[in-house]
């Protein structure tokens, strides 16, 4: 990657929008420095973006003036990236080349925030081509053969087809929870139980009850256990099981919790159960520094 990143004249970073401020790999940052970046915070259909305009004032604040937010499964905004790819390089005293001239960017990012989908997006926006990378769930998926396709004609501008893959920067438990909510960390890592805990503590201090909806349970709980168990007998995820007492064998119902877990995560990954702003709290507590 870093060797392929001297060829590029701009850098296409893709991150989550539900998690704006949290995770990104600051690595880059130094060793490319003067390189022209544009931030794509992707999957704003999943992100409650209310505070939009703070969000983008505390990236302004880290020297991010590029923002676009995305929805790369229905192009939402895809189109804004390249115009602005272009005037970055084409404003860039480094870069200014006859016009002849190629340009080449790369699009980069820490596992599953979408830099496949958006290098798809791309080429089905500029040049009605289908599908040019493969889409994973899993973190990782992503091959690393190295290809361009086309963006654009005028200026002629290349992508290359396989995106840098960075490793998330996780400064605290609370931003690794945050992450693998996300689906950028493997589940099995942190334990689905834990991140389903995480989710419900989450959804309750944002006062977001559609889970009590979703699942029909009696009302907002913040008992991880109890919430599962209620998950599991909805879902039939329920077991019978024979335990010995003093007095005779009794059968029990036993919850499956892990699969009420998985089910739990899953339903608020595909956005069901409202959408999120899981850096709220860093954007509440550190008040935007004036200029
Ligand atoms: N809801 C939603 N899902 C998305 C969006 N973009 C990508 N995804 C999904 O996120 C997952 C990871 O996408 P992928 O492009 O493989 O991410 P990569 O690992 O960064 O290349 C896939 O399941 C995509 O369908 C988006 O804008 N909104
Ligand atoms: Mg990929």
């Amino acid at each position: 990657m870093q060797s392929s990143l001297k060829l590029v004249d701009c850098i296409i970073e893709v991150h989550d929008a539900r998690i704006p401020l949290s995770g990104r790999n600051p690595l880059f940052q130094e060793t490319l420095g003067l390189k022209p970046h544009v931030l794509v915070l992707n999957k704003m259909d999943l992100a409650d973006l209310k505070e939009q305009q703070k969000i983008i004032q505390h990236l302004e604040g880290e020297g991010l003036k590029n923002v676009v937010f995305t929805n790369c499964l229905q192009g939402e905004n895809v189109k804004q990236i390249i115009p602005t790819v272009t005037g970055l390089v084409g404003s860039s005293c480094r870069y200014h080349r006859g016009e002849s001239l190629e340009y080449c960017a790369m699009v980069i990012g820490i596992p599953n925030v979408g830099k496949s989908s958006l290098i798809n997006a791309l080429r089905r926006q500029h040049l009605r081509k289908g599908k040019a990378t493969r889409v994973g769930g899993e973190p990782g998926i992503t091959r690393a053969v190295m290809s361009r396709i086309q963006v654009c004609e005028r200026p002629l501008m290349f992508l290359l087809d396989t995106p840098g893959v960075l490793a998330p920067r996780i400064e605290s438990v609370e931003m690794g929870l945050k992450l693998a909510l996300c689906g950028t960390v493997l589940d099995h890592l942190v334990g689905e139980e834990t991140l389903a805990d995480y989710l419900l503590y989450t959804l309750n201090r944002h006062q977001l009850f559609g889970y009590v909806r979703h699942y029909g349970l009696g009302g907002a709980c913040d008992d991880i256990a109890s919430v599962l168990k209620q998950v599991a007998v909805r879902l039939g995820k329920t077991q019978k099981v024979k335990v010995l007492t003093g007095t005779g064998d009794v059968n029990v119902i036993q919850p499956n919790y892990p699969a009420a877990a998985r089910d739990f995560l899953q339903t608020f990954r595909r956005g069901l159960l409202g959408p999120v702003m899981l850096d709220r709290d860093v954007l509440q507590r550190s008040p935007v520094a004036e200029p």
